[in-house]
Parts: structure tokens; sequence; C-alpha cells
């Protein structure tokens, strides 16, 4: 990987915070966006931006033609078996809200289980608090080890028979866990439960491949993966798409409507209701086309690396604790600074132009988990360096002469 070359197509890396140079260590919240991504919103409103799927002039059928690639580019960077399967949300947490919805409505009823782990954020804790109070059904938790692992013998014996759905994420935002997914999946699936991943975390680290995770959900958010933020995805299994009921009604999801009676559209469009984001969705295609040029394998080697020495340098600092060590990680690292809050190791950073994120990172439950209110954590993306990672540790060493 030519990582100047990288960086050189990110024009917000040039610019100064602080009178520093940016080292933007924030990639779990966000993702910064190159070139061909900026261009391909400029272009498509410069050029062929129309509503689609309904026009007959030739601005619609360009709009709707790069729409629809767009959609078989994701079929195929995730591996799904039909481009009817992937349908354009605004982000993961869209996403999860509409699967608990439509989902909920379809197959949970009072008494039913539904399993999430003690290391989801918010957005997938959440939408099946509320659909469990709604039928009055039940939330179970898969506990953690310290590392941040989940505990599978634990998790074997959460199921009974009115287990209706597990709902996990792929990769923790605070711990850079990587849940071992495909066993998980065939654990469930040897009891007909469903499988839904969140994978706003790993989809920017890892190659996904939907049919041998063989998961039933698997939702992404496109801002983290150098697409704008806006557009997002939801994978289904067409068994459940199918069935599922719409999440929201209105126009381009029907075939007929009378006052009596709305007949549904089929898949994809049963689920796409109102005028799609469609300059957003088209910029998603040119992203996954820049990581593509890339290659996932090298910007995995990449960020292995980056993780590896981060990890290294952080570990030698005296009174630094890295929160989450699990064995399989992506390049997410928190941690905290015995008696330092992260919010003033936050801002500390912030003042030499270094942007990590600090809080509960919208996961209280797992902090509750760790006995901790919150930490600070660096998370690393295609275009970071080893410098930016030295730069950190000294901003740390800062951090601690203020402190002492
Ligand atoms: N799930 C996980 C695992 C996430 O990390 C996030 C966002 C979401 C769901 C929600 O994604 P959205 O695009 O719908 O907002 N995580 C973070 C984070 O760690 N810091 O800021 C946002």
């Amino acid at each position: 990987m030519n990582i100047e070359k990288i960086r050189a197509q990110f024009p917000i890396l040039n610019r100064k915070v602080n009178n520093k140079n940016l080292v933007y260590l924030d990639n779990a919240a966000t993702s910064q966006k190159p070139l061909s991504v900026i261009n391909a919103i400029t272009n498509c409103y410069t050029k062929y931006y129309a509503a689609i799927h309904r026009g007959i002039h030739a601005l619609s059928e360009e709009s709707t033609a790069a729409y629809e690639n767009v959609r078989s580019k994701i079929q195929q960077f995730i591996n799904a078996k039909n481009a009817e399967e992937v349908i354009f949300v605004r982000g993961t947490t869209e996403a999860i809200n509409l699967v608990a919805s439509s989902f909920g409505k379809l197959k949970i009823k009072a008494g039913d289980e539904i399993v999430i782990s003690a290391m989801e954020h918010h957005s997938n804790i959440i939408p099946w608090q509320i659909l469990c109070e709604e039928k009055a059904a039940i939330l179970k938790v898969i506990p953690i080890s310290d590392e941040g692992e989940i505990d599978l013998d634990a998790y074997k014996k959460l199921f009974t028979e009115k287990t209706k759905l597990i709902a996990i994420t792929h990769v923790s935002n605070v711990l850079g866990t990587i849940n071992p997914l495909e066993q998980m999946t065939k654990i469930a699936h040897a009891q007909n439960i469903p499988v839904l991943v969140d994978g706003a975390q790993s989809i920017p680290h890892l190659t996904v491949n939907v049919q041998k995770l063989d998961c039933d959900f698997f939702v992404f958010s496109g801002h983290k993966i150098y697409a704008p933020t806006g557009i997002g995805i939801l994978y289904g299994k067409k068994k459940w798409l199918e069935q599922m009921p719409p999440y929201q009604t209105g126009g381009g999801m029907i075939n007929k409507v009378t006052f009596e009676k709305t007949e549904f559209a089929e898949l994809p469009r049963k689920f796409e209701a109102g005028t799609p984001d469609v300059a957003d969705a088209i910029a998603l295609g040119a992203a996954i086309d820049y990581i593509e040029e890339i290659g996932m394998p090298n910007i995995i080697e990449h960020e292995n690396k980056l993780l590896n020495y981060a990890t290294e340098k952080l570990q030698q600092i005296p009174s630094l604790r890295i929160i989450g060590t699990a064995k399989e990680k992506v390049s997410v690292i928190s941690f905290v600074l015995e008696d330092i809050h992260p919010h003033d190791v936050g801002t500390i950073l912030d003042a030499d132009g270094i942007a990590v994120r600090a809080g509960h990172h919208c996961a209280m439950p797992l902090m509750e988990r760790l006995k901790l209110p919150a930490t600070t954590r660096a998370s690393f993306g295609i275009y970071n360096t080893f410098a930016e990672i030295d730069l950190l540790v000294e901003g740390i060493a800062k951090v601690r002469k203020i402190f002492a």
C-alpha cells in the first residue's frame, strides 16, 4: 500500500487543527471521504441527477441505472446471493429499527426471547428493548469475559424454544473484538434461530461474506467505509424479507393502491418507501470501488500492522490500561489512564490536533459491565500511519505530565 498516495486522496487530512497537522483517529465514529466519493456526489448533481424509478426521461433513466448498479456492487461486495436482498437505508440504526419493527410484527409474541450481547452499541439494544416491552417478550444478554470476548458456553445455554432472534455485533466499537460469528450462527441455526449481525464496525476492517457467515440479516452504515452519511445497507435473506411487512409506506413501494387496499411492490422496493437518497447511494458505490481498488486484503494487512504497533507502544505507557484484549481484534483501541478522565485526555490531545473519542461510546451497559465510566478510544483507518501513532503516544505522555 502506498500510504502517501492514499492520504493524498483525502483532502481533509491536509488541514490544520489548533495549528497542528490533523491526526484523525476517530474512524470508528465515522471515516473521512476520498476525492472519488466527493466527486461522485458532485457528478451526480451536476450531470444526471433526477428522481429514480419513475420518470421516463433521460436523467431519470441514468440516475436509476447508477443507483441500481450500486445495489449489484454491494451484492458482490458482501457476497449476497441476490441483488434484491440488498436494501438501501439511512444507516445501521435505521436498518436495525426496520428489522425490529417488521420482523417483530411477523414473529415476536408474548413470552418470546431475543438475545443480544453485553458489548452492543445502543443501536442494537434499544430497538429490541422497545420491541420486548411492546410484545411482553424477554431480552436476554450473552455475557462477555473481562478480556472482551463472548462467553460461548453461556451463549449455548441461553437458548430456549422461545428464542426467536439473535442480534449481535460482528465487531465491538469499544473493544475492537471480532466475534466468532460463523460459529455463533451455526449454533443458532441448529435450533432454527435467525441471526442479525450489526456490521457497522466490521465492514470497514474485514472481508464480509454474508453467505459464508450464513447470517439472516447484516446491516451497516456507508459513512464508516469512506462513503457519505445518510446511506447504509440492510441485507436480509430473501425468505425473511419476503415474509416481513413494510417498515414505512408511501411512494415507490407499491404495485397498486385503492382507498380500500394497497398491494406492495416486490423486493427490494417494498422496503424503500419515499424518494431514495440517490446521490449518496451512488457515492457509496464510489467508496466500494475505492476500497476494491486498494484491495481489502491490503487494507486488513495495513490496519493489523497499525493495531500491533499501537498496542505495543501504548502498553509501554505506565498507568495506561488497554480495555479489550481479545485475541481477534480490529484496529480499535480503548484505554484508560489511571485517575485521568477520558474527556481530559481527549481535550488535551485535541489541542495537538489529535482526534480521538472519549466517553461511553453509546455502549453504556458495556461500560457498566467493565465498571468504567468512560474510555478514550483511538481507531485507525486506511490512511493512518505509524508516525501518527507516535504522535498519539507523545500526546498521552503530555497528558500524564500535566496531571502528574
Ligand atoms: N452499531 C455499532 C457497532 C456502531 O459502532 C455504531 C456507531 C452503530 C451501530 C450506529 O451506526 P449509525 O451509523 O447508524 O450511527 N458507532 C459509533 C461510535 O462508535 N462512535 O460514534 C458512532
